[in-house]
């Protein structure tokens, strides 16, 4: 009896962590003032670290293969108007705000959950995450 009680409640421990993976993990990367929508101060400082994380050779540009699939070769090629075969950190954020736009069709200066689920916050949490 007490067993899978414990068993229970391990599983309504782990289904409550579960839930709120938009609002925990999700948002707390994308959300550090916690207001449960992304502004685009918030984007480009998410958008700044995934940069990083990306350029893997660490020389401040990131080319298609160290984008691996999160730009098509079209928005690659109208992200880089410089045609030097590589995106700097302004050519991306610049894409990051284009995108942010896009997902933020009420223009109310955020994204939220909601816009996030559509295709156009879908692009935009490519390039965040
Ligand atoms: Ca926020
Ligand atoms: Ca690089
Ligand atoms: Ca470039
Ligand atoms: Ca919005």
């Amino acid at each position: 009896m007490a067993l899978s009680r414990r068993t229970v409640l391990l599983s309504l421990a782990l289904s409550l962590a579960a839930v709120p993976a938009w609002s925990a993990s999700f948002l707390a990367q994308l959300d550090p003032d916690k207001d449960g929508t992304v502004d685009l101060a918030e984007a480009k400082a998410a958008a700044g670290k995934l940069f990083d994380l990306l350029d893997r050779d660490k020389d401040g540009t990131l080319d298609a293969r160290e984008l691996r699939g999160r730009m098509s070769k079209g928005e690659f090629a109208a992200a880089n108007p410089d045609k030097d075969g590589t995106l700097d950190k302004a050519e991306y954020l610049a894409v990051v705000e284009t995108r942010f736009r896009a997902a933020n069709p009420d223009n109310d200066g955020t994204v939220d959950a909601r816009e996030f689920a559509t295709p156009a916050g879908k692009k935009l949490l490519k390039l965040l995450k």
